[in-house]
Parts: C-alpha cells; structure tokens; sequence
C-alpha cells in the first residue's frame, strides 16, 4: 500500500484535461474554524465558550487539550493569511467566534469585529473568496447556562447574531454558511455526550437539532436582507452507511443509518419535514415543533455545503436500529476511519435523486488526519496526497453525472484542535509546531500550489 500511495504523489494535482477541477470558476480552498486555530481565548473581552468549559473537563479531550493557545492564530493571523495565499488557493473558509464578537446583552464586541473586518479586508486584497460561517459549535457559555440548544430562545439570539454580522461584515463575505454540522452539534454534543456540553439523552438531541435548524430559518432571511449580494447556505457532514450483508434487514440498517446522518437535516431543510424513519429508529423522541417552524426551516438556500469523510458498515441491531460492523483490510486514517471516496461520490449522486431542491453544492469540508512529523524541514504525508486525490476524482466524476457542484475546500488550512481528540490528530496541509508555533508546508500543500499555479498559468 505505501508504495502505491508514493507512486500517487507526483501527479497528484494533474487530473485528467477534460476535469472541472482545471476550470478558473471552479473553486479550490481550504477550511478553519475559529476555536480549532484562534486561541486568544481571553484578548479583547471575549467571553467563554461551552468549548473552553467543556475542554476544561477532566477526561473529555485527549491529553487534556484545550483551545486556549491552539495555533495562536488571533495573533498570527496576517502570516497565516500570507501562507495561504502562497497555495495559490480561490477561496477560504473561516468561522467567527460567537463570543468574541457579542456580548450578553447582545451588544457587539468591536475589537472582536474589528479582528474579522481586518481579516476579511486582508482577503480580498489577497484576491481571496471568503466563506464564512457563523456557528462552528463555540456557542458562548452564557447562552448554555440557560439551555443552550435546548432552550428555543437561543434560535432567536442567533439570529440577532446573523443580524449584527451581516449588517457590520456587509460585502466582505462572498458565502455565509449559518451552521456547520447541525448533527454534530445535535448528536455529539446533546444526544451522547462526545462534545461539548456534553449531555447524553436522545430527546435532547433531536430538540437541539429543530432548534438548530430553526436557527438556521430565521437567519437566512436576515442575512439576505443585510447582505443581498452574497451567497446564503448552511454545512451539513454526510455519512455513508453500507449493509454487512445482503439480507433486508441489514439493508434496512444501513437506510436507517443514512437516515440519521443525513436525512435528520437535509429532508427538513430540502423538504421541510422530518424523517418519519427517524422516530422508529428512537422512539419517543419527536422535538417539540411550532406552527410555522418547518417552513421557516426550508426556507431556499443558494447552496449546500457537504463535508465528508468516511463511512460506516453496519448491520441491523435485532431491534430498531443498526450497529457498526468495522471492516478488516481497509486503509484507514489516523481518527481510525475507513477512506472510502465511492461513499462521496454516491451520496451525492442520490441527493441529487431524491431531493427536488437540491441547490448548487460546494465541498466545504474533506480530509483527513495523519501522523505528520517534520523530518529534515519536510512533511511527507504521502497518504493525504492519495486521499485528496482520490475524492476529488470522485468530485468530478459526481459533477459528469450532471450534480452541480462549484467548488472543494480542504480540511484543514492547518493542524489545530480536533475536538474531543486535542491536537494529536493532524488534519492540516499545514504542519504546526505547537511547542514554537512554526508551520511547515506539507508535501500535500507544495502539490497543491503547484497544480493551483499552473492552473492559473492556463487560464
Ligand atoms: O475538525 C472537524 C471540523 O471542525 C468539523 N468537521 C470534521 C472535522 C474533522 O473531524
């Protein structure tokens, strides 16, 4: 297998002539998000996050990690805009901090505007699109003391939040993604405790969920009130869930499993109902929803962002659910999970089947966390460069069927605080140091400034 990889590498970034990856309209970037690389997690008055409470935890992020420092990116932030646009990337992906730009009573921060107006002005002198994100799961501390996504009153703040950000950042942003990642957010953080806040009950998940969503409704209209020019979307994570065997009912597990990862958000977004499917999959768990909630949930978007990352086999549980059956022999990565490009390429394919309204789509996410370690000033991280490769010939095989798909974003810009599993999942095409804060362009990187040059050369 690593001769394989190896032999990958060189041609990584060459795909095929006839490719949409050559096309200029075509736009190739790479993602953060605020808590994962920001630190400065106490400069110019910002308040505390259910993150910094819940990594504070004993026992709930490996080695005891926080994102206090994190990449100290706050700080270093106009060299790491400098590096990034030495990869000859279109586009970047950023989150703003919810606690660092308002305050309790909804007032804003300036000097944690002002940190995201210099950012945003650097990027487009840079020439560079910018995809924002408003909610990459920092929810500040004193919204969870009263019920955090439990509590339908924080949809409202939130979309206060929406309101203040698109009236003060008004034609900086060319995207702005409401959400990323409702089901984490949902699942991890309400539904089994993995994230923060870290409360583990089925019901509170698919609450949190509508509320999310609900969330998400009421700051589209606002933001395109505020800010009409720009794009509105909100990014969902895909899963693939395959069948053990052939027999109908671990067929029906996999259904169910597709179900919960995906269905959950994207039929009340594309749709505007929920899966009946989901409440035979946890009975009794139905949310609490208001007239008028799932129209303002499905409100149009003007595109959907997807992150992707693996799958997972599973056969049916004997009762109402499914239960992973992990494969032996597949190439996996450092979080343990299967590479399995077929699994993009096929989900989308069936979006694009099933869901009528299915707007344009760019990747927001896709990657995956490797061992990297500098050996004589170099990062060979032959495995990303294979994986990278891969997914996005599966992009453009998916865009040849005909699914309008506009762009692709690496996960991640840099290495930086992979949740509930610190900083010794390495996700960047970036190395960073953490002990000197040095970043060391990884063989991944090198290639994609390469293929981005001569693409821009064409052109
Ligand atoms: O690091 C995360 C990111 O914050 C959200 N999507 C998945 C990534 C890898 O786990």
């Amino acid at each position: 297998m690593a001769n394989d990889i190896s032999a990958l590498a060189d041609d990584v970034f060459s795909p095929p002539s006839d490719s949409a990856l050559w096309r200029k309209d075509f736009l190739l970037g790479a993602a953060t998000a605020a808590y994962q690389i920001e630190g400065a997690a106490q400069e110019d008055g910002r308040l505390p996050s259910i993150w910094d409470t819940f990594s504070a935890l004993p026992g709930k992020v490996l080695a005891g990690d926080t994102g206090a420092v994190a990449c100290d990116h706050y700080n270093r932030w106009e060299s790491d805009l400098d590096m990034l646009s030495a990869l000859n990337v279109d586009a970047y992906r950023l989150s703003i901090a919810w606690p660092r730009v308002m305050d309790e009573t909804g007032r804003p921060n300036r000097k944690g505007l002002d940190f995201y107006r210099r950012l945003l002005g650097r990027l487009k002198e840079k020439g560079l699109k910018t995809f924002v994100t408003l909610y990459h799961w920092d929810l500040p501390q004193h919204l969870e003391d009263r019920g955090g996504w439990l509590n339908r009153d924080v949809a409202y703040r939130f979309a206060d939040y929406a309101d203040l950000m698109s009236r003060e950042l008004a034609g900086q942003v060319d995207a702005w993604m409401t959400l990323n990642e409702p089901w984490c957010s949902a699942f991890l953080g309400y539904g089994n405790g993995h994230h923060a806040p870290g409360l583990a009950n089925g019901r509170f998940a698919t609450q949190a969920m509508h509320h999310l969503l609900l969330a998400h409704g009421m700051a589209i209209p606002v933001l395109r009130a505020n800010d009409p020019v720009s794009q509105k979307g909100i990014v969902a994570n895909i899963g693939r869930g395959t069948p053990n065997s052939g027999s109908a009912a671990d067929r029906r597990a996999a259904h169910l499993f597709e179900v919960q990862h995906n269905a959950w958000i994207l039929d009340p977004l594309l749709k505007g109902v929920y899966p009946e499917d989901l409440f035979e999959l946890w009975p009794g768990t139905d949310p609490l929803v208001l007239q008028g909630d799932m129209k303002t949930i499905a409100a149009p978007l003007d595109f959907l962002g997807i992150n992707y990352y693996f799958r997972t086999n599973v056969k049916s549980d004997g009762a109402h659910g499914f239960t992973e059956v992990p494969l032996e022999g597949v190439e996996r990565t450092q979080m343990g999970w299967e590479v399995y490009p077929d699994g993009l390429r096929d989900l989308l394919t069936g979006f694009n089947e099933t869901y009528a309204a299915l707007p344009p789509i760019y990747i927001t996410e896709n990657g995956m966390a490797s061992d990297d370690n500098v050996i004589d000033g170099r990062v060979d991280d032959a495995q990303r460069i294979a994986f990278l490769k891969r997914h996005l010939a599966a992009v453009d095989e998916v865009i040849k069927k005909g699914v309008d798909i506009r762009g692709y974003f690496v996960w991640s810009l840099m290495d930086n605080f992979e949740w509930a599993f610190g900083y010794e999942r390495r996700f960047g095409i970036v190395h960073v140091d953490y002990d000197t804060q040095k970043r060391t362009f990884k063989r991944s990187a090198e290639l994609i400034a390469k293929f981005l040059k001569e693409r821009a050369a064409r052109a």
